[in-house]
C-alpha cells in the first residue's frame, strides 16, 4: 500500500499570499492543495503544520472520503474557516494523486464533462461611471458572457470592488485601511450605473452585482426590486448569511436572483438557504467549504432545490483552486457560473496551470491529476508579506460589515 510520506506547507507572496499544502506518497507522487484564507493565512498553515500534517503521515492516500470523514468528525472542534480550509488542502492534494495515479484529470474522476466548457465572469469596475462603462466594453470584447459591474459611490469613496492597478486586491494594506460605507448613498447610486450598463450594452450578456453584506434584509429587498428591470444574472451577498432564515424577506419582495456562500464553509452553513428555497446560486468553494469531496456534496443538496452553482473565484484563491473549481464546474449537473478574476503575472510564474481561457470559458487541463504545478524555488522569490482586508465605518464612525 501506497502511504503519505511527507505533508509540506508553503507560505508565499507572489502577487498576493497564498498558503499551498505539498502530499508526496512513498510512491513518489505529489499532491497539491490550497488553503489561502485571505488575512488569516498564517493561522491555516499552523493548523495544518502543527495539527494536521502529524496525522497525515503513514496513512492512505487513496481513502479520500475516511481522511475527510477523520479530520472533520475526528477534530471535535468542528467547522469555521480555519479548520475548513486546512480540511479543503489535504481533499483537494489527495484528489490531484488519485487523478495522478490513475492517469485521469480530476473531472473524469467526478463522472466526466457534463458541458463542453464553464461559463465564466469577471469584474468591471470604475471610480465613476464612464470608467465603468469603459471597463465593461473591455471584458466584453474579451469574450465574456457574463460581466460583475461595480462602481465607486460619489462623495463617499468606500465602495466595495472597485480595483485599483491591474488586478483587483482588496487586501492590499499591512493594517486593515479603514473605509468609510453610507447605505443610503449606495442605494441611491449602483441601481443607476447598473441602468446605465444596459442602456449602453442590451441584454445579450448576464450582468452581475455584488453587495458584499452590505444591506440589511429589508434594505436588499428595496435594492433587488429597484433593478429587476435590469435582468440581473444575480445580487450577491445582499445581507449577512449568519442568520440563513433572514433571506426569506428580500425573497418576498424581489425576483431578481440571489447568490450567497463565498463566506459559508459546510453544507450545515448552506442548509436551509438551500432547501427552503432562500437563494438561487451557491457560492461556496473548493478552498473554503471542505475541498472537493465536501463541495460536492452541498452541489448535489442544491441540484435537488433547483439551485445552481456559482463558485467564489477570486485572486485571493490560488490557481490550484481554480483548476479544482474548474474541475467540479465541468461535471456536476446544476453547475451556473464560475467567478475568475484572474492573477497577478508573479502567481502565475509559481503556480503553472493548464486552465485554459477562451471566448468566456474556461477548460480544464487534460492533464492527470489537477494540472497544476507548483513551483517551490520560484514562491522562495516572494517572502510572506502581512496584508489585511479592508473594514468598513459608517459615517458615524460604527463599524459595518466589509
Ligand atoms: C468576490 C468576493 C471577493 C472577496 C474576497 C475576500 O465576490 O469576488 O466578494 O472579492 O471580497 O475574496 O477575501
Ligand atoms: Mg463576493
Amino acid at each position: 500500500m501506497s502511504k503519505i510520506e511527507r505533508a509540506e506547507v508553503f507560505v508565499a507572496s507572489p502577487g498576493r499570499t497564498f498558503v499551498t499544502l505539498r502530499i508526496t506518497t512513498s510512491d513518489g507522487v505529489t499532491g497539491i492543495g490550497d488553503a489561502t484564507l485571505n488575512g488569516r493565512e498564517l493561522a491555516v498553515a499552523s493548523y495544518l503544520q502543527e495539527h494536521l500534517v502529524p496525522l497525515l503521515i503513514g496513512k492512505d492516500p487513496a481513502r479520500i472520503e475516511d481522511m475527510w470523514q477523520y479530520l472533520y468528525r475526528g477534530a471535535y472542534w468542528r467547522r469555521g474557516p480555519v479548520t475548513m480550509t486546512a480540511i479543503s488542502a489535504v481533499d483537494t492534494a489527495l484528489w490531484d494523486i488519485k487523478g495522478k495515479v490513475a492517469g485521469l484529470p480530476v473531472y473524469q474522476l467526478l463522472g466526466g464533462r457534463s458541458r463542453d466548457g464553464v461559463m465564466v465572469y469577471s469584474h468591471a469596475s470604475g471610480a465613476d461611471v464612464p470608467a465603468l462603462l469603459d471597463d465593461v466594453e473591455r471584458f466584453l470584447d474579451l469574450g465574456y458572457k457574463a460581466v460583475r459591474a461595480q462602481a465607486a459611490v460619489p462623495d463617499v469613496g468606500g465602495s466595495y470592488g472597485v480595483r485599483k492597478g491591474k488586478v483587483y486586491e482588496p487586501a492590499a494594506t499591512s493594517l486593515p485601511d479603514e473605509q468609510p460605507w453610507d447605505t443610503e448613498a449606495y442605494l441611491g447610486f449602483a441601481p443607476t450605473y447598473l441602468e446605465a450598463v444596459r442602456e449602453q450594452f442590451g441584454f445579450g450578456f448576464h450582468l452581475l452585482h455584488d453587495i458584499h453584506h452590505r444591506l440589511t434584509p429589508i434594505e436588499a429587498a428595496r435594492f433587488g426590486k429597484r433593478v429587476e428591470d435590469c435582468r440581473l444574472f444575480w445580487m450577491e451577498d445582499p445581507t449577512p448569511a449568519e442568520n440563513q432564515e433572514s433571506f426569506r424577506l428580500i425573497r418576498q419582495h424581489t425576483t431578481t436572483p440571489i447568490a450567497v456562500g463565498e463566506a459559508l464553509t459546510s453544507i450545515w452553513d448552506v442548509q436551509h438557504l438551500i432547501t427552503e428555497q432562500l437563494i438561487d446560486y451557491v457560492r461556496t468553494t473548493v478552498v473554503h467549504a471542505g475541498g472537493i469531496t465536501h463541495l460536492r456534496r452541498i452541489f448535489d443538496l442544491a441540484a435537488l432545490y433547483q439551485v445552481r452553482t456559482g463558485s467564489h473565484g477570486a485572486t485571493d484563491l490560488s490557481p490550484i483552486t481554480l483548476a479544482a473549481a474548474v474541475h467540479v464546474d465541468i461535471s456536476v449537473p446544476n453547475f451556473g457560473i464560475q467567478e475568475y478574476m484572474g492573477h497577478a503575472d508573479e502567481t502565475a510564474e509559481v503556480f503553472r496551470s493548464g486552465v485554459t481561457f477562451s471566448d468566456g470559458m474556461l477548460y480544464p487541463s487534460e492533464e492527470p491529476g489537477l494540472g497544476v504545478e507548483y513551483d517551490e524555488k520560484e514562491a522562495a522569490r516572494f517572502p510572506y508579506e502581512a496584508r489585511y482586508l479592508p473594514v468598513a465605518r459608517r459615517l458615524d464612525g460604527s463599524v459595518h460589515d466589509w
